[in-house]
């Protein structure tokens, strides 16, 4: 039963309330019932890559422990549940015949869940390719995105009767700057050329996987981004505050790198002229085909976003450069003036309101659904309990400005926590913990955090 928020922050009725997290990072069980293997599997276990050597080989082991994971989220009140499918699960070599087994996992995740009153999200990406793919030349090779839209209708073909809510993509920046630019992530390629192929066919994969969800049905299709508010130093705590024409410059290249490259092609058609200035140097544009525009902007229901904080930068004229950021050695990344969480990211609650009016004003046609959003500390449990007054804070205040937004008209359907669980955070491993249950990786017990608990008692109230 519901009771209404006695406070001053009270969600709309039918506010979704929930939880994320992603299939390398938690589910473990890597070579089980003939699973291929990713480019994470082969990223973790190459040295030097992943924090101390940590792989996704036992994670939380929840490819065994779904039943329980799914007790403790109706525990918690959660209305919504947004996992990824392991591609390699469902198609071991990424094309070709599907794997029942593999499959048959999110079967049964999926009748959990629905039995359990809780819907579920699918995320059809976040980031574990088919290593026989990469061997082809993911993400640069066209071929790949026509092999996700097969992939995607084999997954919709099992659970689109039951399943209602889809994403195609978990930020494809993330996969091909950090995949193909930098390199800190899987594959760990590191050519600004192959990261521009890498989006333009990741995007071409999402428009081609819309398509082929539509025509079979999906209710709701959404991209996923890793969208930030790109600000000068002195607009983080004052968003009128002046910038010089150089500061106001890297503030648009850089927006348009991260969001406008995915943004305006998948719902308006089009590149940002300063990322087909970028693309020009580097590798030029004959990747990008007539028609490919078309085939990516398809109609979509609901942007996701993931928010963790603002993007601080100015001019600053000789820096070396980031590779994830081609083009932008004139551009320095700064520090915010603000607290940071255990990730050394600047906690700036506003940065999340000012996003999502912009993006509601900028795409109205469109819904928002905030697909991730929290914070790693260093938790500990003493006698049973996990107290995490740091994290607890940071939801209240990114919820806080969710309620913001939507009072200044931002078309915001619903939350979702990153993460439901500790979990292998990436080039961090294990090190970070972003769960709002604790997973004590020797015994793989769960315990709940007091921002868990906390959680529960905002949904219940829908707000506090
Ligand atoms: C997101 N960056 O990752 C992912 O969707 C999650 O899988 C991840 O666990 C979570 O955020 C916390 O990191 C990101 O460097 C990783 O800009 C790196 C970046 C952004 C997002």
């Amino acid at each position: 039963t519901t009771m209404a928020a006695r406070g001053t922050v009270v969600f709309p009725e039918n506010f979704i309330w929930g939880a994320a997290t992603a299939s390398y990072q938690i589910e473990g069980a890597v070579k089980e019932e003939g699973r291929g293997q990713s480019i994470w599997d082969t990223f973790s276990h190459t040295p030097g890559k992943v924090f101390e050597g940590h792989t996704g080989d036992v994670a939380c082991d929840h490819y065994h422990r779904y039943r329980d994971d799914v007790a403790l989220m109706k525990e918690l009140n959660l209305g919504a549940y947004r996992f990824s499918v392991a591609w390699p699960r469902v198609q071991p070599d990424g094309q070709g015949a599907v794997n029942p087994a593999g499959l048959a996992f999110y079967d049964r995740l999926v009748d959990e869940l629905l039995e359990h009153e809780i819907d579920p999200y699918v995320t059809l990406y976040h980031w574990d390719l088919p290593q026989a793919l990469e061997d082809r030349g993911g993400w640069t090779d066209r071929d790949t995105a026509y092999r996700f839209a097969d992939y995607a209708r084999a997954v919709y073909d099992k659970l689109g009767d039951r399943v209602r809510n889809w994403a195609t993509l978990n930020e494809p920046w993330v996969s091909a700057f950090l995949g193909y630019g930098n390199g800190v992530h899987a594959p760990g390629r590191t050519a600004a050329s192959d990261s521009f192929r890498a989006s333009h066919h990741l995007l071409l994969a999402h428009g081609l996987a819309a398509q082929a969800l539509r025509a079979q049905g999906a209710e709701q299709i959404m991209l996923v981004v890793n969208a930030s508010p790109v600000m000068t130093p002195a607009q983080v705590h004052d968003p009128a505050a002046e910038a010089s024409e150089a500061d106001a410059e890297a503030v648009r290249r850089i927006d348009a790198l991260l969001q406008g490259q995915f943004l305006e092609p998948a719902l308006r058609g089009r590149y940002p002229e300063e990322v087909l200035r970028a693309r020009s140097a580097e590798g030029g544009l004959d990747h990008i085909l007539d028609g490919d525009l078309e085939t990516i902007n398809q109609p979509i229901d609901l942007i996701g976003i993931n928010y963790y904080n603002p993007t601080v930068v100015e001019a600053g004229p000789g820096i070396p450069a980031d590779a994830a950021w081609p083009g932008s050695q004139d551009v320095r990344f700064s520090p915010a003036d603000a607290p940071t969480t255990a990730m050394g990211w600047p906690i700036v609650p506003s940065g999340l309101s000012r996003l999502l009016v912009r993006l509601s004003q900028d795409y109205p046609e469109v819904g928002l659904m905030i697909t991730e959003n929290g914070a790693a500390f260093d938790d500990v449990v003493v006698d049973g309990r996990v107290h995490d007054p740091g994290r607890q804070s940071y939801l209240e205040g990114h919820l806080g400005a969710v309620h913001n937004a939507i009072q200044q008209g931002a078309d915001v359907r619903g939350y979702l926590v990153w993460s439901l669980l500790d979990n292998f955070e990436w080039a961090f491993g294990y090190d970070k913990r972003f769960g709002i249950v604790h997973v004590d990786y020797e015994s793989l017990v769960r315990t709940p955090k007091d921002s868990a608990l906390w959680y529960k008692q905002v949904i219940g109230a829908n707000g506090w």
